[in-house]
């Protein structure tokens, strides 16, 4: 095998890393990523701290409309949504983050309970204390997890009137299988009530096909933040698997692929590379890539039939005046 055999302990150009911040597991899967034929790292690896921070800087970039136009059509529909919602249940966001979302759809809902779900447990549960104090007759609480993986709720959150809120077109993330099995998993929360009366539902962020120029330039920004964005990548996975990628040597690459209807971002090598890490390592081309994401741009009823292969009906969709980005609902 080419890729995975250790390298000679030759004098190297950088630092010695550190240990590997990652358990066994996670390690493991990471390299294993990286010694694919094709190079993968999982997009949930830009979320370091200040992967973060630099994400909340793509939501501003003029070029990145899908943060302001799924908030304006939140605004815009308020009405219908709340209408079609109901007033007064339980949400239940998945990777809730900041919570800022939550509290605005909340609000709109007067809900009774919500429920943020988010693997930084610390950061989400600071968040969920804001949320307590903003809003004093919401029963909010914090639950550490990795939706992908099946998460159990607290017994005393209610069953009945169940609304997952997964905004942000986070979906789009998710290879389309496994978007379908995440949709059963979210179906099974928000149904958890098991009456035919049930008013469970899912509210879903989705970003729509468009021109591809709009695409292309909100995944490559003029001011270069999403290439920081996703070159910091790498920085994390050398904490966490004790690699010594240089940044600064890749150069990022975003482009729609029309067929698979998805941006892909890659990272392409500026020059050969030798990349290493305790116990193997990995030889890169100059111009050999690293695929670090997907994001899938369903057309509406392309979705619309995912939701109700995952067990969801009724489906209603509100979008922008442009079709640029639509908050779906539809009954568990
Ligand atoms: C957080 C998944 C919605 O796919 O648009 C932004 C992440 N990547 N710029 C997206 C992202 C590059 C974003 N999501």
């Amino acid at each position: 095998m080419r890729h995975s055999h250790p390298l000679p302990g030759a004098a190297h150009h950088r630092q010695a890393a550190l240990p590997p911040e990652a358990g066994a597991q996670e390690r493991a899967q990471i390299l294993h990523g990286l010694l694919q034929p094709q190079a993968r790292l999982s997009p949930k690896y830009f979320y370091d701290q200040h992967g973060s921070e630099l994400f909340e800087a793509i939501t501003r970039l003029p070029e990145y409309y899908p943060t302001r136009t799924e908030r304006a059509v939140l605004r815009r529909h308020a009405r219908a949504i709340r209408a079609a919602v109901g007033a007064g249940g339980v949400v239940i966001e998945p990777g809730a983050g900041s919570c800022e979302k939550a509290r605005v759809l909340c609000r709109l809902l007067a809900a009774r309970q919500f429920v943020g779900v988010d693997i930084s447990a610390d950061y989400l549960q600071a968040a969920v204390a804001r949320l307590r104090a903003q809003l004093p007759g919401l029963d909010a609480r914090a639950v550490g997890g990795d939706i992908t993986a099946g998460v159990q709720l607290p017994d005393d959150i209610a069953r009945q009137q169940r609304l997952v809120f997964y905004p942000g077109s986070s979906i789009g993330n998710f290879d389309p299988d496994m978007a379908l099995a995440l949709l059963r998993h979210m179906h099974t929360l928000a149904s958890a009530g098991g009456q035919a009366q049930d008013t469970g539902g899912i509210l879903i962020g989705i970003d729509l096909p468009k021109d591809v120029a709009v695409l292309q330039a909100a995944y490559d920004d003029d001011s270069g933040v999403t290439a920081a964005f996703n070159r910091n990548i790498l920085a994390h996975v050398n904490r966490l698997v004790g690699s010594d990628f240089d940044p600064q040597q890749w150069r990022h690459e975003a482009f729609f692929n029309t067929t698979a209807s998805r941006i892909e971002m890659h990272l392409a090598a500026c020059g050969p590379q030798r990349v290493r890490w305790p116990g193997g390592g990995r030889d890169f081309a100059a111009g050999e890539r690293i695929h670090t994401e997907n994001s899938y741009k369903y057309p509406l009823a392309d979705f619309t039939a995912l939701l109700q292969r995952a067990g969801f009906h009724a489906p209603q969709a509100w979008t922008d005046e442009r079709g640029w980005y639509a908050l779906v609902h539809a009954r568990a």
